[in-house]
């Protein structure tokens, strides 16, 4: 039975993760950060998998990094999800994200090689973030309204040029990866992995949170209001009402609108669970490599807002949706769309979830 150690088993990517090599038969050990809450709903459903167990620990600690390799020298595969993820939190957490984001990869490869842990493969969980403002121009083409424009994109070669301190850090632990590779023969990889998204996306992250936010108002919709249709609602600055009528002429209902803040970033969105088979592929290829996983189109957070709101009915979502400054960061990454050539042609790997099935599956999970 294959061994696989997961650090950030807690996260998405984590838990998907583990459902994958699950199903493939694997004994799957997640590290996990002692924390005041219970930080396992993602993993509630393989607790109790014979073949599943948790170890605590955690990765800007070297000590117990040390501790858990040590026990478990034998270990197939080792996957470093492990993250303060948030870009905007970076900015204000720039010193943690460094620590856990750049520093913990290290800790985890230094670790593998002082225990000698060679026969080990190892991910790395790198970024489209790590692109920042770059990227790479083809010759024009026609979009779908038959408009000539030049094609930009990210890949493989295109130059880092990062505009945060999460994705400065995620580019040391890219190069630190790197290094292990080519400087002492580790079978080490780097998923460059641009946005994903589901229902067990974070709340804080712009998809969810919209997702979330439609789940919560069609709720309290059904909860206060006689008509099912959308023509009981007022809107004031920073409220949806229901009008007191609507209501029962006893109160009236209100709730706080979406607060969001850039609306014209564009990112290329995939399904999280289509893209945890990419980084089980890369460890399974001969020879290690870094590998772009994307969709390869592009949306802007508006069009995401078109299609959620769409799916409740709403094709006017201007009314509900507030602009906050608060939202805003320091420096943004206006632009990215991948090109997902190389991980198709030598991984055999595609995505399975188009745009629009993304954004339906994230909705749906949020109404219900
Ligand atoms: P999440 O934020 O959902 O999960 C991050 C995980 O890291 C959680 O399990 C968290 O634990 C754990 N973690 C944080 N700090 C520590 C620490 N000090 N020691 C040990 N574990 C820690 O991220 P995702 O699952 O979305 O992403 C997985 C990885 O992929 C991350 O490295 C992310 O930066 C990267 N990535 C993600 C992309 C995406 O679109 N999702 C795209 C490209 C890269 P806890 O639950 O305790 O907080
Ligand atoms: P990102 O994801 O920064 O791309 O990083 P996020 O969903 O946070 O932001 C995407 C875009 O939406 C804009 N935006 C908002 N973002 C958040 N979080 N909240 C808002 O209210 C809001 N309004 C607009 C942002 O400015 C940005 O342009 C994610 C993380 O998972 C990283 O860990 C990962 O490396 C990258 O994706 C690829």
């Amino acid at each position: 039975m294959k061994k696989a150690i997961i650090f950030g088993i807690t996260g998405q990517d984590g838990s998907h993760l583990a459902d994958l090599l699950l199903e493939k038969g694997y004994h799957v050990i997640g590290v996990i950060r002692r924390t005041s809450n219970d930080s396992t709903p993602r993993i509630k459903h393989v607790l109790d998998n014979p073949s599943f167990e948790l170890i605590q620990g955690d990765i800007t600690d070297a000590h117990s990094v040390i501790q858990i390799l040590k026990k478990h020298a034998s270990v197939d595969e080792i996957y470093n999800l492990a993250a303060q993820s948030h870009v905007a939190v970076s900015f204000k957490q720039p010193a943690l994200t460094w620590d856990i984001t750049g520093k913990g990869c290290l800790n985890i490869l230094q670790a593998m090689s002082d225990l000698d842990i060679t026969q080990a493969r190892f991910y790395q969980a790198s970024s489209s973030e790590m692109f920042g403002s770059s990227f790479d121009t083809k010759l024009p083409f026609a979009d779908n309204k038959g408009t000539q424009s030049v094609e930009k994109y990210q890949d493989e070669d295109t130059k880092f040029l990062p505009q945060s301190p999460y994705a400065i850090a995620k580019c040391a632990a890219h190069y630190m990866t790197r290094l292990f590779r080519e400087g002492y023969g580790f079978h080490a990889s780097a998923g460059i992995l641009f946005n994903h998204e589901g229902p067990r996306r974070g709340e804080n992250f712009v998809t969810r949170k919209i997702t979330k936010w439609i789940g919560d108002f069609v709720k309290w919709k059904m909860l206060h209001a006689d008509e099912p249709d959308l023509s009981d609602l007022t809107f004031s600055e920073d409220d949806v009402h229901i009008h007191p009528k609507a209501a029962g002429g006893v109160f009236e209902a209100k709730f706080p609108k979406l607060r969001l803040g850039n609306l014209e970033a564009f990112r290329d969105w995939g399904y999280a669970g289509d893209y945890v088979e990419a980084m089980w592929l890369m460890l399974q290829q001969d020879v290690p490599d870094d590998y772009v996983i994307c969709t390869g189109e592009t949306h802007t957070i508006r069009e995401f807002l078109d299609v959620a709101f769409k799916c409740i009915g709403i094709n006017e979502w201007e009314n509900f949706v507030v602009v906050d400054k608060e939202f805003y960061r320091p420096a943004e990454v206006d632009y990215l769309r991948g090109s997902n050539a190389k991980a198709k042609e030598q991984l055999g790997w595609e995505p399975k979830h188009s745009f629009e099935d993304l954004v339906k599956l994230m909705v749906d999970h949020d109404t219900k």
